[in-house]
């Protein structure tokens, strides 16, 4: 089944120059990019795509981080697109996360974790609704 997905390349991949080697994960992988953008958020934009978390200890720094530079947004289409990017994605923590995944081989983080993809439709909607909301 065709889904659509929302990525986020996250301000530290930016910096360290791998948006390059991140997006090609994703293409090589057989994606489509249906939309893509270059931008740096507020903090009001990061409180709403990071709703779930506002009230925990650790989102004050992720606050600071994902506002600290530009990111890269995208909407990704394929088969099964929200599990398929998941598993590329790799677990949280970029320390535990599988080598193999993007975060497994480029992260020793579990802020600086390079990219942020939907965990499912609901979420996937929502997010594709906050960042594209002319898609
Ligand atoms: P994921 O991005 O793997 O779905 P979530 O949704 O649990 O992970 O967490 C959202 C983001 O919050 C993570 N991508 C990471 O940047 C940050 N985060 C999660 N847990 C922690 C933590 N214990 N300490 C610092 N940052 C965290």
């Amino acid at each position: 089944m065709s889904q659509r997905t929302l990525v986020l390349i996250k301000p530290d991949a930016v910096r360290r120059g791998l948006l390059g080697a991140v997006l090609s994960r994703f293409e090589a992988k057989g994606l489509s990019i249906v939309a893509m953008e270059h931008r740096t958020i507020d903090g009001e934009m990061a409180d709403a795509h990071y709703v779930e978390h506002v009230e925990r200890d650790f989102y004050p720094p992720l606050r600071a981080f994902v506002t600290s530079g530009p990111l890269v947004s995208l909407v990704l289409e394929g088969d099964e697109a929200i599990t398929v990017v998941r598993n590329l994605t790799g677990a949280t923590d970029g320390r535990q996360a599988a080598p193999g995944t993007i975060r497994g081989d480029y992260s020793l983080s579990n802020r600086e974790n390079l990219v942020h993809a939907s965990d499912s439709t609901e979420s996937a909607e929502r997010e594709m609704k906050l960042w594209f909301p002319s898609l």
